[in-house]
């Protein structure tokens, strides 16, 4: 036992659970624990500029490292609610979170106070927990306990707030040991048996990958069943990086996001083994559209909840799905690719797929200005290195860019998932730089999103972080524009947006800035990024005509 501040204490526990980056806006309430920072040289302190941006930074940290990535909320009231939608975005991607945020004084509590506003229930739907720190002397064991509740099970984002006056005590206090390290458990034999039966009587089986095999890091197990069984590997929007796009069974995304030749397998296929998947609306939209109606679903995810919930489903684990595809590879005889029964659908697959590999080399060849975005995704292909991680919004340019950008090291791509949101891309890249300094980080985006959080530009260079942000304006919030184009007769209201030249700001800024009008000057922009090292802001201008409109299903055509 020893007797510390509480300020100290609590960072004492956040070094018992691992911590090593702190991101964090500050303020008042908190500043006992800033003060206990100032001492803490092994654990870095990334200051960001609002609250949403780093609860994204903090997302991004936790899904590339796979523990929970931290952000200190320093503000009760304001600074709290500021960050809503990032908190959202994390538990919709079960990634493992913990915010530590202000309260107003216990004294204070309850009179609708200065800064008071009702942060548990405003930030319970979008948090795994949200938990109230009654007693000083329990601030390391609630800050402990979030690291745990975040990284257990369905990863997600965990609160812990403390009233401001607990942080005036001295406490005696023994940390808390780190949360334990958490297994993927077994698979039962009989249903391993089960699986077996339905592969060897299947004639067009798929693997439909998803979150669980990217966040659980069960590629490499998945690979290995998928090369043993000789079975096509198709992946749910958004996870297109959970094996590398030149293996010779990878197929991509399947569904709007995705690829027609993805799409088709599922649609043809009879048995699907969805591993680590909800099967969710980006991929399917709940219907049997990406996916054949006939189709056998073996669906396993960690999360009870989502096995079975969108499609009735011949059989249904609830476990850690790379696990489950280890024990399946390890029970199944290997087919040869010569003799797999699915030999003739394999090979048509491959050749369908170098089509399309072909058509988008076309598509990126075009010439002339504005340029078209595919131009800007095919010299990514060209100059991205391998080991490239690369973030987007939920803009069209970005959606666009999903299946076509080169994935090659888990994970290599973070998107807002079903959150769908755009200010994510920016902010989650420079997360995601911090967990991974050596990985070339390169983060797609259009103008109206960057906009939105431009603000940490300046966080990238006083923490010296150095992504390479490709904004592609076409001056519009463009996933918009398109439906009032393709559903309201080009009726334009409140579609346009008019951006400052964003690689002007970032030099004001003191990082980099490139802009790009012409075939072949993004690849340059890139190759030049890199070698120098700073934050980079690349600005293209893009083809205003090139949006897509990807959901429909509400939108009645006007006359
Ligand atoms: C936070 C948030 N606000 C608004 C939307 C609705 N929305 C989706 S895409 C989009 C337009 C995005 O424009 P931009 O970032 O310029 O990308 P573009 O579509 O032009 O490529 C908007 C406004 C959203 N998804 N998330
Ligand atoms: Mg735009």
């Amino acid at each position: 036992m020893a007797k510390m501040s509480c300020g100290r204490a609590a960072v004492a526990a956040l070094r018992a659970a691992g911590v090593t980056k702190v991101f964090g806006l500050m303020g008042s309430s908190t500043l006992e624990m800033y003060d206990a920072l100032y001492d803490a040289k092994d654990l870095a302190y990334i200051g960001v500029r609002h609250e949403n941006c780093g609860a994204h930074m903090a997302d991004a940290y936790g899904r590339v490292t796979q523990t929970p990535g931290l952000f200190i909320c320093g503000q009760a009231g304001p600074g709290s609610i500021n960050m809503v939608l990032g908190l959202a975005a994390a538990k919709m991607a079960y990634s493992p979170l913990v915010v530590i945020t202000g309260l107003p004084a216990t004294e204070h509590l309850g009179r609708d106070g200065f800064q008071e506003i009702d942060q548990h229930t405003v930030l319970l739907p979008v948090t795994k927990r949200v938990m109230t720190v009654p007693r000083a002397d329990r601030i390391p064991e609630f800050i402990v306990e979030a690291f745990r509740i975040a990284n257990s099970g369905r990863r997600g984002p965990v609160v812990v707030m403390i009233p401001r006056d607990l942080f005036n005590h001295d406490i005696d206090v023994e940390i808390p040991r780190s949360p334990p390290e958490m297994l993927g458990g077994t698979v039962d034999r009989d249903v391993l048996e089960r699986i077996k039966e339905m592969i060897l009587a299947a004639k067009a089986p798929v693997i439909h990958a998803g979150a669980g095999i990217k966040w659980g890091r069960g590629s490499a197990r998945l690979l290995a069943l998928a090369e043993k069984l000789q079975l096509p590997v198709t992946t749910s929007a958004g996870h297109g990086d959970v094996v590398a796009i030149d293996h010779a069974l990878y197929a991509g995304t399947v569904g709007p996001r995705g690829n027609p030749v993805a799409s088709g397998l599922m649609r043809e296929a009879d048995l699907v083994l969805a591993l680590g998947t909800r099967l969710g609306f980006n991929t399917t939209r709940y219907q049997y559209e990406n996916i054949s109606p006939q189709a056998k679903i073996v669906q396993v995810d960690i999360d009870p909840i989502a096995v079975g919930r969108y499609f009735p489903i011949a059989l249904g684990i609830v476990g850690d799905a790379g696990t489950v595809a280890a024990a399946l590879a390890e029970f199944m005889k290997a087919m040869p690719a010569e003799n797999a029964p699915w030999r003739a659908r394999n090979e048509k697959f491959v050749k369908d797929r170098q089509q399309l590999a072909q058509q988008r080399e076309a598509s990126g060849n075009h010439a002339g200005t504005p340029l078209h975005p595919d131009v800007i995704y095919a010299e990514l292909r060209k100059v991205a290195p391998r080991d490239a991680l690369f973030t987007i919004d939920a803009g069209t340019t970005g959606l666009q860019a999903t299946d076509q950008l080169p994935y090659h090291t888990v994970p290599a791509l973070l998107t807002p998932l079903d959150c769908a949101s755009i200010g994510f891309s920016y902010a989650a890249g420079l997360g995601a730089k911090v967990a991974a300094p050596r990985r070339p980080v390169i983060s797609l985006m259009g103008d109206g999103g960057f906009g939105m959080t431009m603000g940490e530009m300046a966080t990238a260079v006083m923490h010296d972080i150095p992504t390479i942000a490709i904004v592609m304006d076409n001056g519009a919030w463009g996933s918009e524009i398109a439906y009032q184009r393709d559903f309201f007769n080009r009726r334009y209201i409140g579609a346009h947006v008019h951006s400052p030249r964003f690689d002007e700001v970032m030099k004001l800024t003191g990082g980099s800035g490139y802009f790009v009008t012409e075939r072949g000057e993004t690849a340059d922009a890139v190759n030049h990024a890199m070698k120098e090292g700073k934050p980079a802001v690349i600005h293209a201008k893009v083809d205003p005509d090139a949006v897509i409109s990807f959901r429909t299903d509400a939108l009645k055509k006007r006359a």
